[in-house]
């Protein structure tokens, strides 16, 4: 069976060619000209959005992840506006800095929100997680994307642009998510 990804991140598809290997199904892109307003106020509603669209726009199943970062002292932001902070990942990372300079408390989690719908655009499996960590002064480690040179992990103290896919996947948000649904999923596509 078919599964599209409604994703047009690369960062996040390469993670869940990864992350969806154990599964008997065939992952397939969302089309590019299928553009899906991302007008939620929660990761949940932006989740259950893109999956039940690029659903019943394909007529296949789907997979959608909304994700993002929430820093205490910024008051949860960019939260879902993370991927639309600024322009460019460069530049997001940098507006982020610049809003906790001289700020002492630099906790923030990343969270991720995994809705699946069926062909029809019925919502059949929701997952969500979180990680912990801390926003760092300066840049680390040059793997994966968006804000993952800023954030060190708290149990490794690692940034998740330091780890490679294995360890990323093994604490992160989206791995500690889509881990949860696995089983259900090599259920449903076996
Ligand atoms: P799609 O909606 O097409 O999947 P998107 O990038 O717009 O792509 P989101 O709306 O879910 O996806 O925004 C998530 C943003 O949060 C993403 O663009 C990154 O800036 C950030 N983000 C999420 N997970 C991340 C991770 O594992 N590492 C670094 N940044 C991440």
């Amino acid at each position: 069976k078919n599964l599209y990804l409604a994703s047009k991140n690369k960062g996040k598809i390469e993670e869940y060619k990864k992350l969806l290997a154990g599964v008997n199904c065939k992952l397939l892109l969302q089309p590019e000209s299928l553009e899906v307003e991302e007008d939620g106020l929660t990761f949940r509603d932006n989740a259950i959005k893109k999956a039940s669209e690029v659903s019943r726009k394909t007529n296949n199943f789907s997979i959608a992840d909304d994700s993002g970062i929430c820093i205490e002292a910024l008051g949860g932001k960019p939260g879902i506006y993370s991927s639309r902070y600024a322009e460019n990942d460069q530049k997001r990372i940098e507006r982020v800095l610049r809003e906790l300079d001289g700020v002492q408390n630099r906790s923030a989690f990343f969270i991720a929100n995994i809705c699946i719908c069926s062909p029809n655009g019925e919502v059949i499996i929701e997952s969500e997680a979180k990680c912990h960590g801390n926003i760092i002064l300066n840049p680390r480690g040059k793997s994966g994307f968006g804000y993952d040179p800023i954030f060190e992990e708290s149990s490794t103290r690692l940034t998740f642009a330091e780890m490679n896919n294995d360890i990323k996947d093994s604490c992160s948000h989206r791995g500690k998510a889509l881990k949860k649904i696995i089983p259900d999923l090599i259920e449903i596509f076996s």
